[in-house]
């Protein structure tokens, strides 16, 4: 199960006491307390693991490490070491505490939670004309405390659209380790679903019909999984006897939802070539090439490695380009 919501608290260490010491050497006696290092902080960091908020489901108390008191001999305390939480990227950082909200979008992206606390003067710093041997000294700041709530809102990089039936859920099982339903009927999948192609986010959604955009079939509950995808992956079965009726449906449902969607970067797909004769295949992809000029499309079957394999390059190529950005 993907957890996708989870409160844990954060501590920053506290701050190193500072020293208060004495030479010992006759020529040159004086203080020499050395200040103690401050206290680590915490930061939550994304990464590509969807599944990272795993690791806070039993373990709710996450402490960064204490700065060093101190020493004699001018030796300042060693500063405490930062924690840093790995949490999916897309996660909504709430600090409960500061009552402030971040998002973290991109996979190493950092934002501080809680700040260490400032380590103590030794007496080595109190020296002065009137006060050659001070005796003064600080203790560590405590370092701050926060409850977070970690809210993770799935960023897909590519959404999967489409009449129902056509094959999205089958497309991304066998692309990824995701494990969406399958089967010969329409609205199989009902809630969305996503899978990772090497750090690639792809997301399914139920298929869409005409109207889907005012509420009818389960279309409008689920678009907005769709809002926030860079790119889309328009489906089309390849026994369809309108390939052109097909597409524009899906795309006057995108483009009333939200004219945005139907803006985003589009590659179209023939489903399910196995299933038809290549002379039908063939008359399908030359409809629709007449109908949307300047658009990718591809034959695509599940059970075929080559029109699979060119599925996979593209894919590739789509991700090479994400980490170029
Ligand atoms: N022959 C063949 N059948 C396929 C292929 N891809 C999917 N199917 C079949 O088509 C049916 C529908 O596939 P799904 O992957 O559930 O389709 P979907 O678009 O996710 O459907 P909804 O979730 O209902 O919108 C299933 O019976 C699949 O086994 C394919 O490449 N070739
Ligand atoms: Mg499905």
């Amino acid at each position: 199960m993907l957890i996708d919501n989870i409160i844990i608290k954060a501590s920053a260490g506290k701050g190193g006491k500072g020293a208060v010491a004495f030479s010992k050497i006759k020529m040159s006696l004086g203080p020499t307390g050395g200040s103690g290092g401050k206290g680590g902080s915490v930061y939550c960091e994304a990464v590509a693991d969807l599944g990272a908020l795993r690791q806070f489901r039993s373990k709710k108390v996450f402490t960064a490490e204490d700065g060093r008191d101190g020493r004699p001999a001018f030796r300042d305390g060693h500063d405490g070491r930062d924690l840093i939480l790995f949490v999916p990227r897309g996660t909504v950082i709430h600090n409960l505490t500061a009552k402030t909200d971040h998002e973290l979008s991109k996979i190493g992206e950092r934002v501080q939670v809680v700040k260490g606390g400032k380590g103590g003067k030794g007496n080595f710093l109190y020296r002065s004309a009137t006060n050659t041997s001070p005796t003064q000294f600080q203790s560590g700041l405590p370092g701050e405390e926060c409850s977070l709530h970690l809210e993770l809102k799935l960023i897909a990089d590519i959404g999967l659209v489409g009449l129902p039936n056509v094959g999205k859920s089958s497309f991304l099982n066998a692309v990824t380790n995701a494990q969406s339903p399958v089967a010969d009927y329409h609205f199989t999948t009902l809630e969305p679903h996503l899978g990772s192609y090497y750090g690639l986010i792809i997301a399914d959604i139920p298929g869409l019909i005409e109207g889907a955009a005012s509420g009818k079939g389960l279309g409008i509950k689920f678009l907005r999984h769709i809002e926030r995808t860079s790119i889309l992956f328009h489906f089309i079965d390849a026994k369809t006897d309108d390939p052109r009726r097909d597409y524009d449906i899906i795309r006057k449902e995108l483009d009333t939802y939200n004219p945005l969607l139907s803006k985003k970067q589009e590659y179209v797909f023939i489903t399910k070539t196995d299933a038809v004769e290549e002379k039908l295949c063939a008359k399908t992809m030359k409809k629709l090439a007449a109908h949307i000029r300047h658009k990718k499309i591809f034959e695509l079957s599940v059970n075929d490695p080559q029109k699979m394999a060119a599925a996979k390059k593209l894919l590739n190529e789509i991700k090479d380009e994400m980490i170029e950005k």
